[in-house]
């Protein structure tokens, strides 16, 4: 079963790795020419030379540092969007300015909808393989639930289409992740993944409800 938080996991270990690395090399370069070069060590400042080979091999070991980084981040990508894995529970998305609207194609008249003193809630089984349907109304906005590391943006007049698996919790955060106007700081909602119980308890409640 594809996780997403645990595919970009491994993405953010390499690249922190990665950058603590570049952030020591440039700090003790510096560090070094703060301390080797200071003023009134030497007389004439000399000019500097060309060292070629030393040069193409520096720009060589970053290019390969960065298709490593290509690799990985693409890998898991993948590994995501053909995702396969049978989908258990399915949610279709609208967003729009400035708000979100749940509905569940097999619990008709279920919708959750941003109201005017609340976010919505997003139902979903916990630990299940869920196919979200990402649609908007108006401008480009995006799907964003933090702790998942997920993210995918909603075109205009596109139609997106992912798996994802939510681990079970209270409350998991999610938001518009791309600026689409003057309430885009109000697109919020909140993710309630449930236990199997719960989760058939809420079904039954939710046919025909309207927030
Ligand atoms: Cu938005």
């Amino acid at each position: 079963m594809v996780r997403t938080q645990h595919e970009f996991a491994g993405v953010d270990t390499v690249y922190l790795a990665v950058g603590g690395a570049v952030l020591a090399i440039v700090w003790l370069a510096f560090a070094f020419a703060v301390v080797r070069y200071r003023a009134g060590r030497h007389g004439v400042a000399r000019p500097t030379k060309d060292h070629n080979l030393l040069e193409i091999g520096i720009a060589s070991v970053i290019a390969l540092i960065v298709a490593g980084l290509v690799t990985v981040t693409f890998t898991a990508n993948a590994s995501e969007t053909e995702n396969h894995d049978p989908i258990r529970f399915r949610v279709d998305v609208l967003a729009y300015k400035w708000g979100w609207q749940f509905t569940y194609p097999s619990l008709p008249g279920a919708v959750d909808r941003t109201t005017d003193t609340a976010p919505p809630v997003l139902h979903v089984p916990a630990n299940q393989t869920v196919e979200i349907t990402l649609r908007t109304q108006d401008v480009t906005h995006a799907f964003w639930v933090p702790s998942v590391k997920y993210k995918q943006d909603a075109w205009t007049g596109a139609t997106r289409r992912f798996r994802l698996v939510f681990p079970p919790g209270e409350h998991l955060s999610g938001h518009c992740a791309q600026y689409c106007g003057l309430r885009h700081s109000d697109m919020v909602f909140t993710v309630r993944a449930m236990g199997p119980a719960e989760f058939r308890a809420w079904s039954a409640r939710a046919r025909g409800r309207t927030p």
